[in-house]
């Protein structure tokens, strides 16, 4: 349910709870990291909506996406938006939200990346735009903390062949170099889009254990944020 806080739509009586977003490149790692805070109290952990993308009335928006990204690329991102929305928008269920991803990077980074390399017409650009503004002029989305897994493209890689999406085997590197650096302009030397929250960058190339560990030892610093 949606009421008006300051002119602006917000969810019901929840502006107090915390939302931390998790972002990072893709196969990063993190719904990883989600899962290991999900056996912590009062976080409440939210995971992408891809099974969504993969599946709308029986359509794979992501896969017709990655097969031409010029004809299905505004179709895909419409729906990345909707349902990033949604995840905003949910009832809260305990004092802190842990959420994959976010309706900004859906924005910055991936309509970013589809407009810059020419794969996405500059009408479909246009459209989504509007679309992203109107919402975060006219529906408050709180953000308390970014945690940025920072990865390099390469272990990205590594990580996206092991994983073995279908949707992604036709992934190059340099598609994930391209998203890294957009990462880099928004969240490091920030001169590309407006930063919704601080920002925790996490070293992200480490193996498994080792990121459990990053993960243990930034704890505190990511509940910082909120009114545990
Ligand atoms: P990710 O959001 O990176 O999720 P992930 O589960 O791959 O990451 P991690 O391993 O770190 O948990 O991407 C999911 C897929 O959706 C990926 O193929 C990229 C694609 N995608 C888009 O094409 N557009 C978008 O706006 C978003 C958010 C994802
Ligand atoms: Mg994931």
């Amino acid at each position: 349910m949606l009421s008006s806080f300051q002119g602006k739509l917000e969810r019901n009586g929840e502006a107090k709870k915390s939302v931390i977003c998790i972002e990072g490149n893709i196969a990063s790692g993190k719904t990883t990291c989600l899962k290991y805070f999900s056996d912590t109290s009062n976080i409440e952990v939210l995971t992408e909506p891809v099974s969504k993308w993969r599946n709308v009335h029986g359509h794979n928006p992501l896969a017709l996406m990655y097969q031409d990204p010029e004809r299905w690329g505004l179709t895909l991102q419409t729906y990345v938006q909707l349902t990033m929305l949604d995840r905003h928008l949910s009832a809260i269920s305990a004092p802190v939200r842990m959420m994959e991803r976010s309706i900004f990077s859906a924005k910055y980074i991936f309509v970013e990346n589809l407009f810059k390399s020419g794969k996405m017409p500059e009408v479909d650009y246009a459209v989504l735009s509007e679309w992203f503004d109107w919402i975060i002029t006219n529906i408050y989305l709180p953000v308390d903390l970014i945690v940025y897994l920072q990865a390099s493209p390469q272990t990205c890689h590594e990580r996206l062949k092991q994983r073995c999406r279908e949707e992604e085997k036709v992934i190059p590197l340099e598609y994930l170099e391209s998203i890294h650096q957009l990462y880099e302009d928004w969240l490091i030397h920030r001169t590309s889009s407006p930063l919704p929250a601080p920002v925790l960058v996490i070293p992200a190339d480490h193996d498994l254990e080792e990121m459990l560990h990053q993960y243990e030892e930034n704890r505190d610093k990511i509940l910082a944020s909120c009114c545990l």
